[in-house]
Protein backbone atom coordinates (compact mmCIF):
# COMPACT_ATOMS: atom_id res chain seq x y z
CA UNK A 1 0.00 0.00 0.00
CA UNK A 2 2.97 2.26 0.68
CA UNK A 3 3.33 2.66 -3.16
CA UNK A 4 0.58 4.82 -2.92
CA UNK A 5 2.76 7.74 -1.58
CA UNK A 6 4.94 7.97 -3.93
CA UNK A 7 2.87 8.67 -6.16
CA UNK A 8 1.34 12.08 -4.07
CA UNK A 9 4.86 13.70 -5.20
CA UNK A 10 4.07 13.92 -8.97
CA UNK A 11 0.30 14.73 -8.36
CA UNK A 12 -0.21 17.83 -10.45
CA UNK A 13 -3.45 18.87 -8.10
CA UNK A 14 -1.68 19.69 -5.00
CA UNK A 15 -0.06 22.88 -4.18
CA UNK A 16 3.28 23.53 -2.76
CA UNK A 17 2.21 23.32 1.06
CA UNK A 18 0.66 19.87 0.57
CA UNK A 19 3.96 18.71 -1.51
CA UNK A 20 5.92 19.83 1.31
CA UNK A 21 4.10 17.90 4.18
CA UNK A 22 4.11 14.61 2.39
CA UNK A 23 7.94 14.56 1.70
CA UNK A 24 8.25 15.59 5.50
CA UNK A 25 6.04 12.99 5.96
CA UNK A 26 7.49 10.55 3.97
CA UNK A 27 11.08 11.39 4.62
CA UNK A 28 9.98 10.60 8.79
CA UNK A 29 10.11 14.30 9.23
CA UNK A 30 7.66 16.02 12.23
CA UNK A 31 5.00 17.74 10.81
CA UNK A 32 4.39 21.51 12.02
CA UNK A 33 0.76 22.66 13.95
CA UNK A 34 0.55 24.71 10.55
CA UNK A 35 0.91 21.52 8.61
CA UNK A 36 -1.50 20.19 10.73
CA UNK A 37 -3.91 22.89 10.49
CA UNK A 38 -3.56 22.77 6.36
CA UNK A 39 -4.03 18.41 6.88
CA UNK A 40 -7.46 19.44 8.69
CA UNK A 41 -8.90 22.52 6.30
CA UNK A 42 -7.31 22.24 2.90
CA UNK A 43 -6.56 18.69 1.62
CA UNK A 44 -8.75 16.10 0.47
CA UNK A 45 -10.02 12.98 2.64
CA UNK A 46 -7.38 10.29 0.19
CA UNK A 47 -4.06 12.58 0.73
CA UNK A 48 -4.51 12.15 4.52
CA UNK A 49 -5.23 8.64 4.45
CA UNK A 50 -2.48 7.87 2.26
CA UNK A 51 -0.14 9.69 4.71
CA UNK A 52 -1.19 8.19 7.95
CA UNK A 53 -1.28 4.63 6.04
CA UNK A 54 2.30 5.11 5.50
CA UNK A 55 3.12 5.77 9.20
CA UNK A 56 1.14 3.18 10.34
CA UNK A 57 2.71 0.52 8.05
CA UNK A 58 6.24 1.92 8.80
CA UNK A 59 5.36 1.70 12.79
CA UNK A 60 3.21 -1.53 12.99
CA UNK A 61 3.05 -2.86 8.94
CA UNK A 62 -0.64 -4.62 8.48
CA UNK A 63 -0.80 -5.40 12.40
CA UNK A 64 -4.24 -4.51 13.71
CA UNK A 65 -3.90 -4.54 17.85
CA UNK A 66 -7.20 -5.56 19.98
CA UNK A 67 -6.97 -6.53 23.71
CA UNK A 68 -9.54 -8.82 25.59
CA UNK A 69 -11.10 -6.70 28.59
CA UNK A 70 -13.96 -5.37 30.73
CA UNK A 71 -15.07 -2.79 31.94
CA UNK A 72 -16.12 -1.71 35.47
CA UNK A 73 -18.44 2.06 36.25
CA UNK A 74 -18.39 1.58 39.79
CA UNK A 75 -20.61 4.86 39.81
CA UNK A 76 -22.25 7.52 37.51
CA UNK A 77 -22.56 9.66 40.72
CA UNK A 78 -20.12 13.02 40.13
CA UNK A 79 -19.52 16.08 41.99
CA UNK A 80 -19.13 17.71 37.91
CA UNK A 81 -21.36 18.46 35.78
CA UNK A 82 -19.69 18.43 32.18
CA UNK A 83 -22.04 20.14 29.53
CA UNK A 84 -21.47 16.44 27.50
CA UNK A 85 -21.87 14.42 30.28
CA UNK A 86 -24.98 11.91 29.62
CA UNK A 87 -24.65 9.52 32.80
CA UNK A 88 -23.49 11.83 35.68
CA UNK A 89 -25.87 12.05 38.21
CA UNK A 90 -26.25 13.41 41.43
CA UNK A 91 -26.40 11.49 44.94
CA UNK A 92 -30.30 9.97 45.31
CA UNK A 93 -31.16 11.44 41.86
CA UNK A 94 -33.25 9.24 39.62
CA UNK A 95 -30.78 6.82 37.53
CA UNK A 96 -27.70 7.14 40.15
CA UNK A 97 -26.34 4.38 40.76
CA UNK A 98 -23.14 2.93 42.61
CA UNK A 99 -21.96 -0.50 43.16
CA UNK A 100 -20.70 -1.95 46.60
CA UNK A 101 -17.61 -3.51 46.74
CA UNK A 102 -19.46 -6.76 46.83
CA UNK A 103 -21.09 -5.73 43.70
CA UNK A 104 -17.99 -5.34 42.14
CA UNK A 105 -16.25 -8.32 43.14
CA UNK A 106 -19.29 -10.18 41.73
CA UNK A 107 -18.28 -8.82 38.20
CA UNK A 108 -14.66 -9.59 38.43
CA UNK A 109 -15.12 -13.15 39.77
CA UNK A 110 -17.52 -13.39 36.52
CA UNK A 111 -13.59 -13.43 34.28
CA UNK A 112 -12.08 -15.62 36.58
CA UNK A 113 -10.33 -18.11 35.16
CA UNK A 114 -11.29 -16.67 31.49
CA UNK A 115 -7.74 -15.29 29.11
CA UNK A 116 -9.16 -11.25 30.09
CA UNK A 117 -6.30 -9.64 30.45
CA UNK A 118 -7.30 -6.55 31.17
CA UNK A 119 -9.46 -4.92 33.60
CA UNK A 120 -10.42 -0.90 32.35
CA UNK A 121 -11.88 0.93 35.52
CA UNK A 122 -13.61 4.35 34.93
CA UNK A 123 -16.75 6.00 36.31
CA UNK A 124 -18.14 9.31 38.34
CA UNK A 125 -16.05 11.63 40.64
CA UNK A 126 -18.08 10.16 43.93
CA UNK A 127 -17.97 12.63 46.56
CA UNK A 128 -17.44 10.28 49.19
CA UNK A 129 -14.97 7.84 48.25
CA UNK A 130 -10.95 7.96 48.43
CA UNK A 131 -7.87 6.61 47.54
CA UNK A 132 -7.68 4.45 50.21
CA UNK A 133 -11.24 2.74 49.00
CA UNK A 134 -10.49 2.46 45.58
CA UNK A 135 -6.96 0.89 46.09
CA UNK A 136 -8.41 -2.02 48.38
CA UNK A 137 -10.82 -2.37 45.65
CA UNK A 138 -7.61 -2.71 43.07
CA UNK A 139 -6.12 -4.73 45.31
CA UNK A 140 -9.08 -7.49 45.40
CA UNK A 141 -9.30 -7.61 41.82
CA UNK A 142 -5.71 -8.81 42.49
CA UNK A 143 -6.39 -11.28 44.40
CA UNK A 144 -9.29 -12.49 42.65
CA UNK A 145 -7.31 -12.27 39.10
CA UNK A 146 -3.57 -12.04 40.02
CA UNK A 147 -2.34 -11.86 36.49
CA UNK A 148 -4.92 -9.20 35.77
CA UNK A 149 -3.67 -5.69 34.20
CA UNK A 150 -5.88 -2.86 36.38
CA UNK A 151 -5.84 0.30 33.66
CA UNK A 152 -7.68 2.43 36.46
CA UNK A 153 -8.71 5.99 37.06
CA UNK A 154 -9.06 9.19 34.82
CA UNK A 155 -6.85 12.01 35.78
CA UNK A 156 -10.17 13.92 37.04
CA UNK A 157 -10.70 10.78 39.24
CA UNK A 158 -7.25 10.83 40.34
CA UNK A 159 -7.10 14.36 41.17
CA UNK A 160 -9.97 14.18 43.40
CA UNK A 161 -9.28 10.84 45.24
CA UNK A 162 -5.63 12.04 45.88
CA UNK A 163 -6.35 15.43 47.19
CA UNK A 164 -9.50 14.20 49.71
CA UNK A 165 -6.23 11.97 51.20
CA UNK A 166 -4.16 15.20 51.65
CA UNK A 167 -1.33 13.37 49.83
CA UNK A 168 1.37 14.79 47.59
CA UNK A 169 0.34 13.63 43.66
CA UNK A 170 3.43 11.13 43.99
CA UNK A 171 2.37 10.27 47.12
CA UNK A 172 -0.90 8.92 45.72
CA UNK A 173 0.06 7.61 42.33
CA UNK A 174 2.58 5.86 44.43
CA UNK A 175 0.35 4.63 47.05
CA UNK A 176 -1.99 3.38 44.25
CA UNK A 177 1.24 1.40 42.83
CA UNK A 178 1.22 -0.56 45.80
CA UNK A 179 -2.19 -1.47 45.55
CA UNK A 180 -2.03 -2.56 41.76
CA UNK A 181 -2.40 0.14 39.48
CA UNK A 182 -0.95 -0.88 36.43
CA UNK A 183 -1.66 2.01 33.72
CA UNK A 184 -3.51 5.40 33.48
CA UNK A 185 -6.92 5.44 31.06
CA UNK A 186 -6.83 8.65 28.80
CA UNK A 187 -10.13 10.08 29.99
CA UNK A 188 -10.53 13.82 31.36
CA UNK A 189 -8.50 15.41 28.93
CA UNK A 190 -10.97 16.78 26.78
CA UNK A 191 -9.76 19.44 25.04
CA UNK A 192 -6.79 21.22 26.59
CA UNK A 193 -7.39 25.07 25.05
CA UNK A 194 -8.62 26.37 28.46
CA UNK A 195 -11.65 29.15 27.24
CA UNK A 196 -13.06 25.86 25.77
CA UNK A 197 -12.77 23.96 28.93
CA UNK A 198 -14.06 26.69 30.50
CA UNK A 199 -17.50 26.25 28.54
CA UNK A 200 -18.13 22.53 28.38
CA UNK A 201 -16.25 21.89 31.88
CA UNK A 202 -15.28 24.80 33.73
CA UNK A 203 -15.45 22.66 37.22
CA UNK A 204 -13.09 19.95 36.69
CA UNK A 205 -10.08 19.42 36.94
CA UNK A 206 -7.61 22.15 34.89
CA UNK A 207 -5.58 21.39 31.70
CA UNK A 208 -2.23 21.80 33.62
CA UNK A 209 -3.68 19.16 36.81
CA UNK A 210 -4.72 16.49 33.47
CA UNK A 211 -0.83 16.95 32.15
CA UNK A 212 1.02 17.26 35.66
CA UNK A 213 -0.66 13.99 36.70
CA UNK A 214 -0.06 12.00 33.50
CA UNK A 215 3.76 13.06 34.03
CA UNK A 216 3.93 12.39 37.36
CA UNK A 217 2.18 8.95 36.91
CA UNK A 218 5.18 8.81 34.32
CA UNK A 219 7.72 9.67 36.12
CA UNK A 220 6.94 6.82 38.84
CA UNK A 221 6.60 4.16 36.14
CA UNK A 222 2.43 4.68 35.24
CA UNK A 223 2.05 4.30 31.82
CA UNK A 224 -0.88 5.97 30.57
CA UNK A 225 -2.86 6.46 27.47
CA UNK A 226 -4.46 10.31 26.06
CA UNK A 227 -7.47 11.27 24.77
CA UNK A 228 -9.32 14.12 23.11
CA UNK A 229 -12.76 14.99 23.04
CA UNK A 230 -13.75 16.09 19.44
CA UNK A 231 -16.75 17.71 17.34
CA UNK A 232 -18.27 19.66 20.04
CA UNK A 233 -17.63 23.59 20.00
CA UNK A 234 -14.21 22.88 19.41
CA UNK A 235 -12.37 24.71 16.35
CA UNK A 236 -9.37 22.72 14.35
CA UNK A 237 -6.94 24.97 16.17
CA UNK A 238 -8.22 23.59 19.26
CA UNK A 239 -7.53 20.14 18.06
CA UNK A 240 -3.88 20.91 17.27
CA UNK A 241 -3.06 22.79 20.41
CA UNK A 242 -4.01 20.06 21.99
CA UNK A 243 -2.23 17.47 20.19
CA UNK A 244 0.74 19.79 20.58
CA UNK A 245 0.62 19.71 24.22
CA UNK A 246 0.15 15.80 24.43
CA UNK A 247 3.69 15.86 21.82
CA UNK A 248 5.67 17.88 24.17
CA UNK A 249 5.10 16.02 27.09
CA UNK A 250 5.81 12.54 25.19
CA UNK A 251 8.94 14.07 24.08
CA UNK A 252 9.41 14.06 27.71
CA UNK A 253 8.21 10.85 29.18
CA UNK A 254 7.65 8.58 26.16
CA UNK A 255 5.12 6.80 28.36
CA UNK A 256 2.09 7.26 26.59
CA UNK A 257 0.89 4.20 24.79
CA UNK A 258 -1.98 5.08 22.62
CA UNK A 259 -4.07 8.29 21.55
CA UNK A 260 -7.50 7.97 21.49
CA UNK A 261 -9.66 10.69 20.03
CA UNK A 262 -13.29 10.53 21.45
CA UNK A 263 -16.15 11.86 18.81
CA UNK A 264 -18.33 13.47 20.88
CA UNK A 265 -21.81 11.97 20.91
CA UNK A 266 -25.39 14.14 21.72
CA UNK A 267 -27.83 12.13 23.07
CA UNK A 268 -29.48 13.00 26.77
CA UNK A 269 -26.84 15.68 27.69
CA UNK A 270 -27.09 19.71 27.89
CA UNK A 271 -24.89 19.99 24.99
CA UNK A 272 -27.06 18.12 21.73
CA UNK A 273 -27.78 21.31 19.92
CA UNK A 274 -24.30 21.00 19.00
CA UNK A 275 -24.55 18.45 16.63
CA UNK A 276 -22.28 15.77 16.04
CA UNK A 277 -19.38 15.63 13.18
CA UNK A 278 -19.42 13.54 10.02
CA UNK A 279 -17.91 10.17 9.58
CA UNK A 280 -15.97 12.11 7.10
CA UNK A 281 -14.38 14.12 9.79
CA UNK A 282 -13.91 11.15 11.72
CA UNK A 283 -11.68 9.61 9.51
CA UNK A 284 -9.96 12.35 9.21
CA UNK A 285 -9.28 13.29 12.13
CA UNK A 286 -7.82 10.11 12.89
CA UNK A 287 -5.34 10.46 9.82
CA UNK A 288 -3.83 14.19 10.96
CA UNK A 289 -3.73 12.69 14.69
CA UNK A 290 -1.38 9.62 13.65
CA UNK A 291 0.57 11.90 11.10
CA UNK A 292 0.89 14.87 14.00
CA UNK A 293 1.53 12.48 16.62
CA UNK A 294 4.99 11.04 15.56
CA UNK A 295 5.86 9.81 19.01
CA UNK A 296 2.84 8.23 20.00
CA UNK A 297 3.09 4.78 19.36
CA UNK A 298 -0.63 3.42 19.07
CA UNK A 299 -3.81 5.51 17.71
CA UNK A 300 -6.60 3.59 19.13
CA UNK A 301 -10.45 3.78 17.22
CA UNK A 302 -12.39 3.20 20.43
CA UNK A 303 -15.33 0.99 18.49
CA UNK A 304 -18.24 1.27 21.02
CA UNK A 305 -17.86 5.11 20.85
CA UNK A 306 -17.64 5.23 16.64
CA UNK A 307 -19.40 1.34 15.87
CA UNK A 308 -17.79 -0.83 14.48
CA UNK A 309 -17.79 0.34 10.68
CA UNK A 310 -16.39 3.11 11.40
CA UNK A 311 -13.77 1.36 13.28
CA UNK A 312 -13.12 -0.81 10.45
CA UNK A 313 -12.38 2.33 8.00
CA UNK A 314 -10.20 3.83 10.46
CA UNK A 315 -7.80 0.95 9.85
CA UNK A 316 -7.35 2.77 6.37
CA UNK A 317 -6.75 6.49 8.00
CA UNK A 318 -4.06 5.58 10.74
CA UNK A 319 -5.54 3.74 13.25
CA UNK A 320 -4.01 0.24 14.06
CA UNK A 321 -5.83 -0.83 17.28
CA UNK A 322 -9.87 -0.36 18.29
CA UNK A 323 -9.34 -1.49 21.81
CA UNK A 324 -11.15 -4.59 23.58
CA UNK A 325 -13.87 -7.54 23.43
CA UNK A 326 -15.86 -5.58 26.21
CA UNK A 327 -17.95 -7.84 26.73
CA UNK A 328 -19.32 -6.04 29.77
CA UNK A 329 -21.97 -3.00 29.12
CA UNK A 330 -20.27 0.55 28.98
CA UNK A 331 -22.97 3.11 30.07
CA UNK A 332 -21.17 6.53 29.22
CA UNK A 333 -21.26 5.74 25.64
CA UNK A 334 -24.36 4.15 25.41
CA UNK A 335 -26.64 6.57 27.36
CA UNK A 336 -24.72 9.39 25.29
CA UNK A 337 -26.44 7.87 21.70
CA UNK A 338 -24.03 5.39 20.18
CA UNK A 339 -25.90 2.96 17.72
CA UNK A 340 -25.58 0.10 19.95
CA UNK A 341 -27.09 0.16 23.37
CA UNK A 342 -25.30 -2.55 24.74
CA UNK A 343 -21.95 -2.62 23.41
CA UNK A 344 -19.96 -6.17 22.92
CA UNK A 345 -17.96 -8.44 20.50
CA UNK A 346 -16.25 -11.20 21.16
CA UNK A 347 -12.88 -12.49 19.85
CA UNK A 348 -14.06 -14.04 16.61
CA UNK A 349 -16.13 -10.65 15.60
CA UNK A 350 -13.19 -8.36 16.44
CA UNK A 351 -10.54 -10.50 14.36
CA UNK A 352 -13.65 -10.84 11.33
CA UNK A 353 -13.52 -7.23 11.67
CA UNK A 354 -10.14 -6.47 11.24
CA UNK A 355 -9.24 -9.47 8.62
CA UNK A 356 -12.42 -8.07 6.69
CA UNK A 357 -10.07 -5.06 5.97
CA UNK A 358 -6.86 -6.92 4.73
CA UNK A 359 -5.02 -6.31 7.96
CA UNK A 360 -3.77 -9.06 10.35
CA UNK A 361 -5.61 -9.17 14.01
CA UNK A 362 -3.01 -9.17 16.56
CA UNK A 363 -4.47 -9.82 20.14
CA UNK A 364 -2.25 -8.01 22.74
CA UNK A 365 -1.88 -7.29 26.16
CA UNK A 366 -2.15 -3.28 27.95
CA UNK A 367 1.75 -2.61 27.26
CA UNK A 368 0.86 -3.51 23.91
CA UNK A 369 2.82 -7.11 24.35
CA UNK A 370 1.78 -10.00 21.85
CA UNK A 371 -1.20 -12.84 23.03
CA UNK A 372 -1.77 -14.43 19.49
CA UNK A 373 -1.82 -13.95 16.30
CA UNK A 374 -4.82 -14.60 14.48
O1 LIG B 1 -13.21 11.90 29.65
C1 LIG B 1 -18.05 11.51 28.19
C2 LIG B 1 -15.73 10.94 27.35
C3 LIG B 1 -14.19 9.93 28.68
C4 LIG B 1 -19.09 11.74 26.29
O2 LIG B 1 -7.57 4.91 27.94
C5 LIG B 1 -17.77 11.33 26.04
O3 LIG B 1 -8.08 3.13 26.84
C6 LIG B 1 -18.19 11.38 23.80
O4 LIG B 1 -11.41 7.48 29.79
N1 LIG B 1 -19.46 11.79 23.96
C7 LIG B 1 -13.91 8.76 29.61
N2 LIG B 1 -17.32 11.15 24.80
C8 LIG B 1 -13.56 7.51 28.83
C9 LIG B 1 -12.13 7.09 28.92
C10 LIG B 1 -11.60 6.10 27.93
C11 LIG B 1 -12.40 5.58 26.94
C12 LIG B 1 -11.88 4.64 26.07
C13 LIG B 1 -10.60 4.19 26.19
C14 LIG B 1 -9.80 4.71 27.19
C15 LIG B 1 -8.40 4.23 27.34
C16 LIG B 1 -10.29 5.67 28.06
O5 LIG B 1 -15.42 9.74 28.01
C17 LIG B 1 -14.38 11.27 29.28
C18 LIG B 1 -15.04 12.04 28.14
O6 LIG B 1 -14.06 12.60 27.30
N3 LIG B 1 -17.16 11.21 27.23
N4 LIG B 1 -19.24 11.82 27.63
C19 LIG B 1 -19.94 11.99 25.18
N5 LIG B 1 -21.21 12.44 25.32
FE1 LIG C 1 -18.21 13.62 35.94
FE2 LIG C 1 -16.62 12.55 34.07
FE3 LIG C 1 -19.23 13.03 33.53
FE4 LIG C 1 -17.53 15.08 33.81
S1 LIG C 1 -17.43 13.48 32.20
S2 LIG C 1 -19.57 14.91 34.75
S3 LIG C 1 -16.13 14.33 35.38
S4 LIG C 1 -18.44 11.58 35.02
Amino acid sequence: MNSNIFNILTDKSLDNEQLLIASKVISNKRISEKDALTLYKKTELGFVSVLANYVRENLHGDKTFFNRNFHIEPTNICVYSCSFCSYVRKINQKGAWEYSVDQIIEIVEKYKGTSVTEVHIVGGVHPKRDLYYYGSIIKKIKEIIPHIHVKAFTAIELDFMIKKTKMSLKEGLLKLKEYGLDSIPGGGAEIFDEDIRKNICDQKSTTSMWLEIHETAHNVGIPSNATMLYGHVEEYKHRVDHMKRLRELQDKTSMFNTFIPLKYRKENNSMSHVGEVSTIEDLRNYAVSRIYLDNFPHIKAYWPMIGKQTAQLSLSFGVDDIDGTIDDTTKIYSMAGVEDNSPSMNTYEIVKLIKESKRQAIERDTLYNIVKKY
